[in-house]
């Protein structure tokens, strides 16, 4: 069975990460039969998560995994919608990946509030003499990572505006289409939704997510994406 590294559940959603939600997606999308293990850092060989291992192998990155299911199992998925569709679905993806995941990062990890209730408790396991090194040294490392990315070099004021702009994209976009690709879920879905369900959750304090959060229709996308993929956590919202 395949294996997949994850974080969560946390913070009100499936995954703290939304590329592991994305994982999640594409794997029941595939109709793969799955279990989730917690991220082992000696496993991924890019540092990052998700990874899975299938059949003694080990693939990293959300992206190449879907690759992986698409060459390992004959998987299509973008079977639903029109060449067109994929390729806007693939653009709104990366759109989600390189820039919107950003100002969700810094929310987190730079607001000290957000980061004291949210990313802290990832180092809960570390030994309590060096964990605060440990902290430091990491969150310098994020910090330099939005940096890098060009995202951190934002005002508050600039790295909303530009946040917004993507979000009323996709909103504008689901006026048309009940998904990013067209009339039926595409691969490009699962980066999306998973990008969205980050956004959604109530527990961070951050302005870009309460944006998120005023727009009904990223609330019934995402909704509609939970019933089809998650259905045990759309009945136990429901209740
Ligand atoms: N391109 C990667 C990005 C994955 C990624 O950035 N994962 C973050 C969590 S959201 C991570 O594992 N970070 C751990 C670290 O940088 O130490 C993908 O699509 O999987």
């Amino acid at each position: 069975m395949i294996k997949l590294h994850t974080f969560g559940p946390a913070f009100g959603t499936v995954d703290p990460s939304p590329f592991v939600i994305k994982a999640h997606v594409l794997l029941r999308m595939a109709k793969a039969s799955y279990e989730t293990v917690p991220a082992d850092f000696r496993k991924a060989p890019k540092g990052k998560f998700p990874i899975i291992e299938d059949k003694g192998r080990i693939v990293p990155d959300s992206t190449l995994i879907r690759f992986y299911l698409e060459e390992a199992y004959g998987v299509n998925f973008d079977a639903g919608v029109s060449p067109e569709g994929a390729a806007i679905g693939w653009a709104f993806e990366k759109m989600c990946e390189d820039h919107l995941y950003w100002p969700v990062v810094h929310d987190r990890w730079m607001v000290d509030a957000n980061f004291d209730k949210g990313p802290r408790k990832f180092f809960e396991k570390a030994p309590a003499l060096i964990r605060p090194l440990i902290i430091a040294m990491i969150r310098r490392r994020v910090r330099r990572n939005l940096a890098g990315q060009g995202n951190g070099r934002y005002s508050p004021d600039e790295r909303f505006a530009i946040a917004a702009r993507c979000i009323d994209a996709i909103v504008e976009r689901l006026a048309h289409h009940p998904f990013i690709g067209g009339e039926q879920p595409c691969g490009a879905d699962a980066s999306v939704f998973g990008t969205i369900a980050c956004m959604l959750t109530p527990y961070f304090d951050s302005r870009i997510c309460a944006y998120v959060q005023t727009k009904p229709a990223l609330r019934a996308y995402h909704d509609r994406m939970l019933a089809l993929y998650f259905p045990a956590d759309e009945a136990q919202k429901a209740a």
